[in-house]
């Protein structure tokens, strides 16, 4: 499963797209661990395609590592609470609103959603900048589908996102004081790329609480930080909006956040990383594995001064 030498961009399988369930005859490996964990069999709605691009030595997390060990500070800091903690976020009646720079505001509950826009599947990687990682096959919709269906005024630059913020079902809000709620920003081209989603399911199930029901983010050539989860606001604006980790730290967390294996974080190294559930680490690709698909945002940008 895991390799010693780094992996070359020509080994990497071609991003491809598989239309409906024919998907499941052009590949074996990560989508049949899909199949067996009965994906697509339990999906209220079957996504209309599926987008993978993995590599050899590269499978689908399992379920049970990604939903016991969560990221999602409104509940706990530490990642094997979450899951328990959760339990209490009520991901229905739920709307996400979209305001700001826009004509007239919208807001739609995430079935409207998957019904407006349609299901699409997209198995890709998730690298938190602490170092560990995980491939998750999510299903929700294309955020550039969502904001296409609004129309913006000419000053709108970019995205922010807003999670809630409500001490009383949230109880890492209660103590310390943090920059509550927890924001995070994108361009408006790094939000209208093909790549970006906004997600209402993974494994062929209902997001699950922990990780960030009804609606989150994914955004995967980022690090996880950026990929929001349980989005109750998108805030066209003109000017760059400061998202929550900028604010808590703002000389290890940047704007972009792009997965740049040769950019350090000032406590570690970013070269490796560990996938959930697996010993050896393997290396962090740029752009963590999508740079065909995204570098050319970011041409002549420097990522040591716009990390
Ligand atoms: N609202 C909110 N979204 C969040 C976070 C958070 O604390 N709150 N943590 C982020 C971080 S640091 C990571 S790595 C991912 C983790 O997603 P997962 O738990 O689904 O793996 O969620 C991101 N989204
Ligand atoms: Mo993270």
């Amino acid at each position: 499963m895991t390799r010693s030498v780094p992996i070359l961009p020509s080994e990497i399988t071609p991003p491809a797209w598989y239309e409906g369930r024919r998907r499941f005859l052009a590949h074996a490996g990560a989508l049949l661990a899909i199949t067996a964990a009965g994906a697509v069999r339990d999906a209220g709605a079957v996504p209309a395609r599926t987008y993978a691009a993995l590599g050899p030595d590269e499978s689908v997390t399992r379920f049970e590592e990604v939903t016991n060990y969560n990221n999602f500070y409104e509940y706990s800091t530490d990642k094997k609470a979450v899951a328990a903690l959760a339990e209490n976020l009520r991901p229905r009646p739920w709307r996400v609103e979209i305001r700001g720079e826009v004509e007239q505001s919208v807001s739609w509950d995430p079935d409207d959603l998957e019904r407006r826009f349609g299901l699409e599947e997209r198995i890709y990687r998730l690298r938190c900048v602490e170092g560990w990682s995980a491939v998750v096959p999510w299903t929700g919709v294309p955020l550039a589908k969502v904001l296409g269906a609004v129309k913006f005024t000419s000053r709108a630059r970019f995205v922010r996102f807003v999670a809630p913020h409500d001490p009383s079902r949230f109880y890492g809000q209660r103590g310390r004081s943090l920059p509550w709620p927890y924001t995070e920003g994108l361009t408006m081209e790094e939000a209208m790329h093909p790549l970006a989603m906004l997600v209402t399911g993974m494994y062929g199930k209902p997001l699950p609480n922990q990780n960030g029901a009804p609606v989150r983010l994914v955004v995967p050539w980022k690090y996880g930080y950026k990929s929001l989860k349980s989005v109750v606001s998108i805030v066209l604006e003109n000017e760059r909006p400061e998202s929550f980790w900028m604010r808590m730290s703002p000389e290890e967390y940047g704007f972009y956040g792009n997965v740049n294996p040769e950019v350090p974080h000032p406590r570690w190294s970013q070269a490796r990383e560990v996938r959930l559930g697996e010993v050896r680490r393997r290396p962090t690709l740029p752009y963590n594995g999508y740079a065909a698909e995204v570098a050319h945002l970011y041409r002549g940008l420097d990522p040591l001064k716009h990390p």
